[in-house]
């Protein structure tokens, strides 16, 4: 069971930073040069035997961290970590990831961002870099490596509970076109997932707080499979998923993709703020997967559990998903998972 003190792992920004994570940005910054023990414990403030407790506990982490006792210690090569300092340098938001918060690991950040929502402004960003109880739909896992964007953006709308599930598509949308900005052929597949060559890249998932009348919050969670081959998935999720690694060859900054995935998601989020779903659906359309394709609907709404078959014909005003039945009849469907269907 979690406590109230669900952030005492995580380090805010802005905000003071904890030793360790001092140490830890030292080390990262001196780029493979050896620091002393005495230079880094003057910097940050604590003794010689503190130094060595905290150096250890980033080993215990699983940072590569060389430590001899005549020249201090250092970290060599590159590592792929956040920063949320540089996270904000890429930021071009007015309400998006302002506020930041970030852990090495946790549980899941859809769970945290929801336990401490109450006390934090819309917008405010939770990420990591590995979670132990990563979320997807209908209690499914989200399996969550080191080197994949995990995070969950609490958001305070003032609209209509029954408006917040179209944000699944506005943020799938977003999603999909950050990743075409570094050249993948990212689609939407209706409601939450994002996919590259018919492969799912990237998921959303929305959880909401409402009175009947009134949203409380929005817990919109974003898992990237970035820079962490599909073969460390499990074999089934292995399957039917891809990475950026995967696609491109290539690691990206995590930090410049998660700024500009808030970029491009407040732009979508304020438009449908201000002018509804209808406006943004032709754009959503565009880049949908399956449309025109024949498809097998898992009809998820009301626990119905029913299948059924049809053609994709794309969105209504609201982002509900337009299906042509045998019969001729176009089915509408609020929530479920589509697949393609093999002649
Ligand atoms: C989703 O659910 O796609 C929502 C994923 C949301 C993850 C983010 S990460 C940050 C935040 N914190 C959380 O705890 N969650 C959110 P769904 O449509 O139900 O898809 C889940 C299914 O996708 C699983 O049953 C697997 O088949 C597959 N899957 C699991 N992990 C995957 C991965 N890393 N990449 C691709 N597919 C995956």
């Amino acid at each position: 069971m979690k406590t109230p003190n669900v952030l005492s792992n995580y380090i805010e920004f802005p905000g003071k930073l904890p030793v360790k994570h001092k140490i830890l940005y030292m080390l990262l910054e001196s780029q493979s040069k050896f620091l002393s023990w005495n230079d880094i414990g003057a910097k940050a403030g604590i003794s010689g035997p503190e130094v060595r407790e905290t150096v250890k506990n980033l080993l215990d982490d699983g940072f590569p961290v060389e430590t001899t006792t005549e020249r201090g210690c250092r970290i060599s090569g590159k590592q792929d970590i956040l920063f949320p300092s540089r996270i904000h340098e890429h930021l071009e938001t007015q309400v998006l990831g302002r506020k930041i918060l970030y852990t090495l690991s946790t549980t899941s950040t859809n769970d945290d961002a929801r336990l401490v929502a109450n006390g934090h402004p819309g917008g405010t960003l939770l990420t990591c870099e590995t979670q132990t109880q990563g979320k997807g739909r209908l209690g499914r896992q989200w399996e969550s490596p080191r080197g994949g964007i995990f995070l969950s953006l609490i958001l305070k709308p003032e609209i209509q509970p029954a408006k917040v599930p179209s944000l699944s598509l506005v943020a799938g949308c977003a999603t999909a076109k950050t990743l075409q900005s570094l050249g993948l052929d990212a689609l939407v597949k209706w409601p939450n997932d994002v996919l590259v060559h018919g492969r799912k890249l990237a998921g959303i998932l929305c959880e909401i707080s409402a009175e009947p009348d009134r949203v409380a919050h929005v817990i919109v969670g974003i898992g990237v499979n970035a820079n962490v081959s599909k073969t460390r998935m499990p074999g089934p999720v292995r399957e039917r998923s891809t990475s950026i690694l995967d696609e491109l060859g290539k690691y990206v900054d995590r930090n410049v993709l998660i700024a500009g995935l808030l970029n491009n998601f407040e732009a979508y989020y304020f438009r449908f703020l201000e002018s509804g779903m209808q406006t943004l659906i032709p754009e959503i359309q565009e880049i949908m997967a399956y449309v025109g394709s024949p498809v097998i609907i898992h009809n998820t709404a009301f626990g119905s559990g029913e299948t059924q078959h049809g053609i994709l014909r794309g969105l209504d005003k609201h982002g509900r998903l337009l299906v042509l039945a045998s019969t001729g009849e176009i089915k509408t469907y609020t929530a479920g998972d589509v697949s393609l269907r093999l002649e």
